[in-house]
C-alpha cells in the first residue's frame, strides 16, 4: 500500500472540515482602517441593538454611515429647568453645524437615543427619575413604563451601546466637598473610566471639590483636556460659571482637529476609558469665582441641614443657587452648555472627516541631507608604495542626497494613509 503522502491526506472532506477556518478574515499585516472601520460599524449598528434599545432612524443611519453625531443628556431637562425651549434650541444648534443630535434617556421603559423634543416635554411634565448607570436596569426592567433622564453617566452608557462617540453638555458630577468621608462621588467620575465616550463639558461646578475630582479622575485613566483657544501652553481646569478653578488642566488641546484625533487614537489602541474634554465658558458670560462663592456656601450649608444628600443633592445645591443668584446664573448656564454642544458638534464633524475612508494623497516633504566624508592621505610614498612619514592632508567629499516622504503631523495624517 502506497504510504498517505501529504497531499493525499489533504483531502476534499478533510479541507471541507477546515472551512471555518478559511473563512476568517485575514489579519492585516500593517492597520488596515477600512477593515477596522467596517469591524466598528458592523458591531455599533448591528440590528439587534435596535431591539435593545430604540435608536432613532435618523441617528442610526448617520451612525451606520460615520456621520457626524453628537449625543445630548435629558437630566439637563428633566432636572436642569433652564427653559421649555431648550430642547429645541440644542437640537437646532447640533443641526447647524452639519450634525445630528441624538438625546439619550428612558421614555416609558425603553432606553432611546434620539428622543424628539416633543419626547423630552412629555418626560418632563409626567416627572422622570434622575438615572445614571445603577438605575437603568431598573427602569427598563420593572415594566412600569417609568421615564429616566439620563446623567453624563446614564448617557454614556446608551451613547456607547449606539456606538456614538461624542457628547456635548453642561457640568460634570465631581468628588463633594467633605467627599473623602461622605464618599458622595459622581458616578459619572466612574463611567469616564469604564465607557469610551468623549464629553465635552465646562469643568465642574464650584461647589464640588475640583484638585480631589481631578486626582480621581486620574486614578480612573480618564484624559483630562482643556481647550485652550489663544494658543496657551497651560490653562486651569474650569469650574463652571467661572474659567479659572485654581487648578491646572492634566492637559491641553488647541482644536476640535486635535481632539478628534485622541478620539480616535483612543479607541484604535483599543482603551476602553472615556475622555473628558474641558471648554471654560466663553468669557462674556463668566461669572468670577467671588461672585458665586457666598451663594454656593449657603446653598451647600442649607442641603447638609435639610438633609439632601445622595442623587438629591446636587439637583437640590443646584435649584438653590438659581434661586439665590435671582436668575443671574441661568443665562451663563445655557451659554456654556450651547458652546460645549456645538464644540462638540465640530469635533464630530472633525471626525466623520477622518473616517470618510477616503484614501487622500499624503502632503510630501523632500529632506536633503549633506554627507561630507574625510578621507586622510598622505602626500609622499615610500620605494614600496607605502606612505611615507611625509605630510598628512585631509580630502573632504560631499554627496547630496534628497528623500521624499509623506509628511505625518498627526494621528489624523495617518488615518488617511492609503
Ligand atoms: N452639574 C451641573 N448641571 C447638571 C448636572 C451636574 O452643573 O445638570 C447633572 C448632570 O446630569 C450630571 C449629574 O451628570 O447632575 C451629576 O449628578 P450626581 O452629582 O448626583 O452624580
Ligand atoms: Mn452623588
Amino acid at each position: 500500500m502506497a504510504a498517505r503522502t501529504l497531499s493525499s491526506w489533504l483531502t476534499r472532506p478533510a479541507l471541507k472540515s477546515m472551512a471555518h477556518l478559511r473563512r476568517l478574515p485575514s489579519i492585516p499585516r500593517q492597520p488596515n482602517y477600512a477593515f477596522l472601520r467596517s469591524h466598528y460599524q458592523s458591531y455599533t449598528s448591528a440590528p439587534f441593538l435596535s431591539r435593545l434599545i430604540n435608536i432613532h432612524p435618523e441617528v442610526a443611519d448617520a451612525i451606520a454611515n460615520n456621520r457626524p453625531v453628537v449625543a445630548l443628556e435629558s437630566t439637563i431637562y428633566t432636572h436642569g429647568a433652564l427653559s421649555e425651549d431648550f430642547p429645541h434650541a440644542l437640537d437646532r444648534l447640533v443641526r447647524e453645524h452639519g450634525a445630528i443630535p441624538a438625546v439619550c434617556g428612558v421614555y416609558a421603559g425603553v432606553p432611546t437615543v434620539g428622543l424628539q423634543p416633543a419626547e423630552i416635554m412629555r418626560m418632563v411634565s409626567e416627572g422622570a427619575k434622575k438615572a445614571s448607570r445603577r438605575d437603568l436596569a431598573y427602569l427598563v426592567g420593572k415594566g412600569d413604563k417609568l421615564h429616566g433622564g439620563t446623567t453624563i453617566s446614564g448617557t454614556m452608557v446608551l451613547a456607547r451601546l449606539a456606538g456614538i462617540r461624542v457628547f456635548g453638555t453642561g457640568g460634570l458630577g465631581g468628588v463633594h466637598r467633605g467627599g473623602e468621608s461622605s464618599m458622595d462621588v459622581s458616578a459619572d467620575l466612574t463611567e469616564l473610566g469604564r465607557t469610551r465616550v468623549a464629553v465635552v463639558s465646562s469643568g465642574c461646578k464650584g461647589f464640588l471639590d475640583i484638585p480631589r475630582t481631578l486626582e480621581y479622575l486620574e486614578t480612573q485613566g480618564v484624559l483630562v483636556a482643556t481647550f485652550a483657544d489663544e494658543g496657551q501652553e497651560r490653562v486651569e481646569f474650569p469650574a463652571f460659571w467661572a474659567r479659572e478653578s485654581g487648578s491646572p488642566s492634566p492637559a491641553v488641546v488647541r482644536d476640535e482637529k486635535e481632539a478628534a484625533g485622541i478620539i480616535l487614537a483612543q479607541e484604535k489602541l483599543g482603551i476602553e476609558s472615556g475622555l473628558l474634554f474641558a471648554n471654560p465658558i466663553p468669557k462674556q458670560f463668566a461669572i468670577p469665582r467671588k461672585d458665586m462663592e457666598e451663594i454656593i456656601a449657603t446653598a451647600v450649608r442649607e442641603a447638609e441641614e435639610k438633609g439632601f444628600t445622595g442623587n438629591a443633592n446636587t439637583p437640590y445645591i443646584l435649584k438653590r443657587i438659581r434661586e439665590l443668584s435671582q436668575g443671574k446664573s441661568v443665562p451663563a448656564n445655557k451659554a456654556l452648555v450651547e458652546a460645549n454642544v456645538g464644540r462638540a458638534a465640530r469635533i464630530a464633524v472633525e471626525l466623520a472627516k477622518m473616517l470618510d475612508g477616503s484614501p487622500v494623497t499624503p502632503r510630501t516633504v523632500t529632506t536633503t541631507t549633506t554627507t561630507t566624508t574625510t578621507t586622510t592621505s598622505y602626500e609622499g610614498f615610500d620605494a614600496a608604495g607605502k606612505p611615507s612619514a611625509g605630510r598628512m592632508i585631509n580630502v573632504e567629499s560631499k554627496e547630496v542626497e534628497a528623500k521624499t516622504k509623506p509628511e505625518i503631523v498627526g494621528f489624523a495624517d495617518l488615518m488617511k494613509l492609503p
